[in-house]
Formats: C-alpha cells, sequence, structure tokens
C-alpha cells in the first residue's frame, strides 16, 4: 500500500514538473512509460536522419556542378550529425548504441516513410530538401520545447542546420522552376510525387494517434500531427506558388473562417503499407545500412582496443 502511495506521490510530483515548464533531465525519477516512450520517439527519429542519408547520398555523383556536390556532401554529414546527437540523447535514458541499430536493422524499430521513396531526378535532391527538410524543421521547431531536456537541446541545433536545408532545396527547385521547360517539368514531377509523403511525415490523425494524447499530457510532443501537418501545408502553398508550379493536390482553397488551408486527403492505404514494410525502397534501405554497419565492424573494434589500451595506460601510470 505504502509503496503504491509513494509511486503516485512520485507520478504527481513529476507531472507538477512537466505542467510548470521544468525539463527533466537524465538522472530525475521518471515514470517508466515516459522513459519508454522517449526511447521509442528519440530513437526512431535518429534512425530517420541516419536512414535519410541515403536517397539524397545516392545523387552525390552526379550532382550538376561542384557547388552543387559540395552543398550535397555537406547537408547529408549534417543529417548523420543530427543521428548521432539523437542517438547520445536515447542513450542517456539506459539503452545502449547495439540495442537501438539492433532494433532498426530488425524491423522492430521505424524510420520516417518518407525515407522509403526513391530519388529518381536531381529536382529529387531540390524537392526533398524544400518539402522534407521543411516538414522536419516544423515538427522539430515545436520539440525545441519538449520535456526531456538532453531532445530539447539537440532540437535547438538541429534546427538551424535543416534551415540551411530547407533553403538549399527551394534554391534548387527555384532554379529549375526558372530553367528550361524540361527543367521546370522536372521540378512538376518531383513536387508533385513529394508533395504527399511529405504530409504523411506527421503521422496519422490525431484520432488515429497511439501515442499523441500521452505524449502531450507529459510535453514530449508540443502540437498534434494535425496541427503541425496544417501549418506546413499553410505555408507551403505561397512557396509553390512563388515557384509558378502547380499545386498537387487540386483540393487545396483558403478557408476564410478557418483562417487556414482547405486540403484533401492522403492516401492512408499508402501510408500504413510503407510503415510496415512494404514501401518501395524499404528493403533497399535496411540492407543498405546493415552493408554499411558490418563493413564498418573493423572501425568500431579499433576504437574499442585503443580505449582499452588508454585504460590500461592510465591504470599503470602512477600519476
Ligand atoms: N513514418 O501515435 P503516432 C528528417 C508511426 S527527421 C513512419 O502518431 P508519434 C530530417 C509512429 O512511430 C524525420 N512511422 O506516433 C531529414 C508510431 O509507431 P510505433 C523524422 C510513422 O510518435 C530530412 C505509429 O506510426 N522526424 O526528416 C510516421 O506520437 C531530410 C503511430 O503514430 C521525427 O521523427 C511516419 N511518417 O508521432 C533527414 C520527429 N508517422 O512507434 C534526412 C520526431 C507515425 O508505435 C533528409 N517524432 N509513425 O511503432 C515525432 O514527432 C513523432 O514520433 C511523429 C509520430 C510525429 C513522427
Amino acid at each position: 500500500m505504502g509503496g503504491n502511495s509513494d509511486q503516485a506521490e512520485l507520478e504527481r510530483q513529476f507531472q507538477q514538473r512537466i505542467d510548470d515548464d521544468i525539463k527533466i533531465e537524465p538522472k530525475d525519477w521518471m515514470p517508466d512509460a515516459y522513459r519508454e516512450n522517449l526511447i521509442r520517439q528519440i530513437s526512431q527519429h535518429a534512425h530517420s536522419e541516419v536512414i535519410g542519408m541515403q536517397p539524397e547520398g545516392n545523387y552525390i555523383t552526379r550532382a550538376p556542378s561542384l557547388r552543387r556536390k559540395l552543398i550535397l556532401l555537406s547537408k547529408v554529414q549534417d543529417e548523420a550529425g543530427h543521428g548521432l546527437y539523437l542517438y547520445s540523447a536515447s542513450e542517456t535514458l539506459g539503452i545502449s548504441r547495439l540495442e537501438l541499430i539492433e532494433a532498426l536493422q530488425s524491423g522492430a524499430a521505424k524510420y520516417a516513410s518518407i525515407f522509403n521513396y526513391p530519388t529518381q531526378t536531381w529536382g529529387d535532391v531540390g524537392a526533398i530538401g524544400w518539402l522534407v527538410d521543411g516538414a522536419a524543421i516544423c515538427n522539430q521547431v515545436s520539440l525545441q520545447r519538449t520535456s526531456y531536456g538532453p531532445y530539447a537541446r539537440g532540437m535547438i541545433r538541429i534546427c538551424k542546420e535543416e534551415s540551411f536545408h530547407q533553403r538549399q532545396g527551394y534554391e534548387i527547385m527555384l532554379a529549375l522552376a526558372r530553367g528550361s521547360d524540361e527543367q521546370r517539368q522536372m521540378a512538376q514531377d518531383s513536387l508533385n510525387r513529394f508533395y504527399w509523403p511529405a504530409l504523411m511525415m506527421f503521422g496519422p490523425h490525431d484520432g488515429e494517434s497511439a501515442h499523441s494524447a500521452q505524449s502531450m499530457r507529459w510535453k514530449i510532443k508540443r502540437e498534434t500531427n494535425d496541427a503541425l501537418r496544417q501549418k506546413f501545408i499553410d505555408q507551403t502553398v505561397p512557396q509553390i506558388e512563388f515557384l509558378g508550379l502547380d499545386h498537387p493536390d487540386r483540393d487545396i482553397s483558403w478557408n476564410e473562417s478557418r483562417g487556414h488551408y482547405d486540403h484533401g486527403e492522403i492516401d492512408w492505404h499508402e501510408f500504413y503499407s510503407v510503415i510496415n514494410g512494404n514501401g518501395h525502397c524499404n528493403r533497399q534501405r535496411l540492407q543498405h545500412h546493415i552493408r554499411a554497419h558490418q563493413e564498418g565492424e573493423w572501425v568500431r573494434d579499433a576504437l574499442a582496443a585503443y580505449q582499452e589500451k588508454q585504460r590500461q595506460r592510465d591504470c599503470q601510470d602512477p600519476d
């Protein structure tokens, strides 16, 4: 009985800290479900950043100029860095990197559905920077205020870098949209193919979202899936107009009384099919990750051996 009431009191105090907007730090007491939910979300976010290197990485050797190649290389490297911050944030919750990687490679953990779509043209690299990074920023700006300290601080840095990514993508689209007929067509085609999958990045509708209600109470999430998606839809309309391209959603229309754009419905069948492993590139993405991970084994072994040697030297050193 005493144990139960102690637990209830701890949970009450924990929720009070959340309600008072005091950050939760790694050594603070937290309910098991809060810890598990955070590990789930942060690690899936990390996996998305790392798997997300593959679609654009595919174009590093095919970038149309040295300048474009340098920018793309730097962007893809940034995504690797984001993955590392986020894996580190997950590890502060008591799970090892190895366990996280195993969950990704076995398919137990998800990563953002968008990265299972292929990059077919240079226009796709523009659309990914503009729309995919754009959607990621929309979400991540709100996560800068998430209740878990290491995640919130990681988000601040990540958002700065994602802003550069978004701009470089839009600039590619602008160059194509102002180019030849063929280039304009390439930009339109990329917009058409990436627009709807970008909307899917925000997850299922609020009523269908398994984790949202509890994550909002714990302030792990600060805005709901639908609210963030609407923000992204609203900001994208004038961007498409400025490019002079056609909007892929034929139902898009300004709703004066809502102060937002009304829009068409996402193909949810496609969304669930992709997150359940049946997208164009799901198998290829995981196989590539597994291969790269295996090829990197000697680097990890060498680092571990070096670390062990340093430890032994430190133990022997009388100072
Ligand atoms: N794809 O109950 P909810 C980026 C899953 S970073 C795959 O609503 P939650 C940077 C969800 O995990 C992009 N799975 O879940 C970049 C859950 O499955 P589970 C990643 C999805 O967590 C740019 C189930 O459906 N950003 O792109 C998706 O409350 C360019 C039920 O859903 C983040 O991860 C989806 N789209 O809300 C890199 C941001 N949507 O775990 C390279 C942080 C939902 O029960 C190049 N994460 N699911 O098996 C979040 O804000 C949230 O986790 C949501 C989902 C909003 C993604």
